[in-house]
């Protein structure tokens, strides 16, 4: 007669094994944060009423309100899996690239849009790291996953998870990684152990404030920790590039210089990216960086949706694009470069 094996009971998730999970998933950052609202909250309101939003409608609407909560997004979430992918590749920064003179007649696209689009890369493995935990939990829990698009304040519970500290550029940044990643979350219904936030290692530095070529970095307000700089996003060149619909006043299509998609200059000039890691992920090889403006000119809207389907570039739309690259062209042609024009 054999005898019947029980198989061990598993024991209940821990958040090391949380973490490791996730770090085993392809994610280089993880950590946890405990579901509730944040006091940074008052940071986001404080910005949001300061019209730094600019046309962002999603962040001032109703849509934005529910930021306030985490559980607004799941009901029964008690814990936030907080994670980070690095996007960054040996390509030059920005910064070096057109120091060169023979680049002057490319416009840049900016470093975490040079592969396929982060949301669905990001969003896969989520899954990914959702099922294993499921694997290895005793007890059934909800979830839900969250990749930039959803209402939550993504470098607040980053943050609180212990991934990083809120520089001057307003950037997350972690000590050994730099600030050249995307965050992505998991609600979870567990209680998970959060970590603790580090602290800020800006200190007296203000290179980003001093390189913005748009003073777009400006003083805040609600905070006089950590130097207190918020971003004011309708003289953000990312803004201008990226979210803004519609066409440019003369100042806006001066102020993005040679950028055709997003601005990297406040964190090439970061110390903490100087010696940043690179990814291993080939999701995010850089595709394009610096495309001679003709090759983009002539693009149609077929055109455009065939080159850009799996890319960030999606999010400007064809027309926003074509804006973009006319732009370009108009301040090459006027001799117009980045920080040439203040756009005060
Ligand atoms: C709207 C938005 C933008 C706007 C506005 C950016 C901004 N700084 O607010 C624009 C279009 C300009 C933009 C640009 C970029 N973005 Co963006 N963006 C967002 C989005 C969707 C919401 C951000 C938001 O709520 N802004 C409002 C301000 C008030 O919030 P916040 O900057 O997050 O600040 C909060 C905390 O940091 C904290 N806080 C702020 N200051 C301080 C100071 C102290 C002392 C403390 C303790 C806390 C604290 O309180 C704030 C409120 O919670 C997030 C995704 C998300 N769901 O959060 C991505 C996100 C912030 N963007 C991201 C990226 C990659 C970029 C770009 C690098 C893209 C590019 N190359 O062009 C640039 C970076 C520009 C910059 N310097 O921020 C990443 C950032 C990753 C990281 N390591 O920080 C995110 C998290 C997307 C993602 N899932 O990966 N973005
Ligand atoms: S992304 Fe560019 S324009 Fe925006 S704050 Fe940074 S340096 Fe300034
Ligand atoms: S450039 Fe300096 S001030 Fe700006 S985020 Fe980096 S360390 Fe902080």
């Amino acid at each position: 007669m054999s005898a019947s094996i029980t198989p061990p009971r598993k024991t209940a998730l821990t958040t090391e094994r949380a973490i490791a999970i996730a770090q085993e998933c392809g994610f280089e950052l993880a950590g946890i944060a405990a579901a509730l609202p944040a006091a940074d909250y008052a940071r986001f309101e404080a910005w949001r009423a300061g019209g730094y939003a600019a046309e962002m409608t999603y962040l001032t609407d109703r849509r934005g309100d529910l930021r306030s909560d985490p559980r607004n997004l799941m009901a029964s979430a008690r814990s936030i899996l907080c994670v980070g992918k690095l996007y960054n590749t040996a390509a030059p920064y920005s910064t070096e690239f057109f120091s060169v003179q023979e680049h002057e007649s490319r416009g840049w696209i900016s470093r975490y849009a040079w592969g396929q689009d982060y949301h669905d890369v990001m969003r896969d493995q989520l899954e990914r790291v959702a099922a294993r935990l499921r694997e290895e939990s005793p007890d059934p829990f909800e979830s839900r996953i969250c990749v930039d698009t959803a209402p939550l304040l993504e470098r607040t519970y980053a943050r609180l998870a212990g991934l990083g500290w809120i520089g001057k550029n307003t950037c997350l940044i972690n000590q050994q990684s730099g600030s050249w990643f995307f965050l992505g979350e998991i609600l979870l219904s567990l209680d998970l152990l959060p970590g603790t936030p580090p602290p800020d290692r800006c200190g007296t530095c203000r290179r980003c404030i001093d390189a913005c070529p748009t003073a777009a970095l400006v003083p805040s307000e609600d905070s006089a920790e950590a130097g207190g700089f918020t971003l004011d996003a309708a003289r953000c060149i990312s803004y201008l590039t990226i979210e803004k619909r519609g066409a440019f006043s003369e100042a806006e299509r001066e102020a993005v210089g040679q950028h055709l998609f997003g601005c990297d200059i406040c964190q090439d000039v970061c110390p903490w990216n100087g010696k940043a890691p690179v990814t291993g992920d080939p999701a995010f090889a850089a595709q394009h960086y610096a495309p001679e403006l003709a090759s983009l000119a002539t693009l149609t809207e077929v055109g455009f949706h065939q080159k850009f389907r799996a890319s960030p570039l999606r999010r400007a739309k064809h027309e926003g694009l074509e804006r973009n690259v006319e732009a370009v062209a108009a301040n090459q042609a006027a001799g117009i470069k980045p920080g040439t024009r203040p756009f005060r």
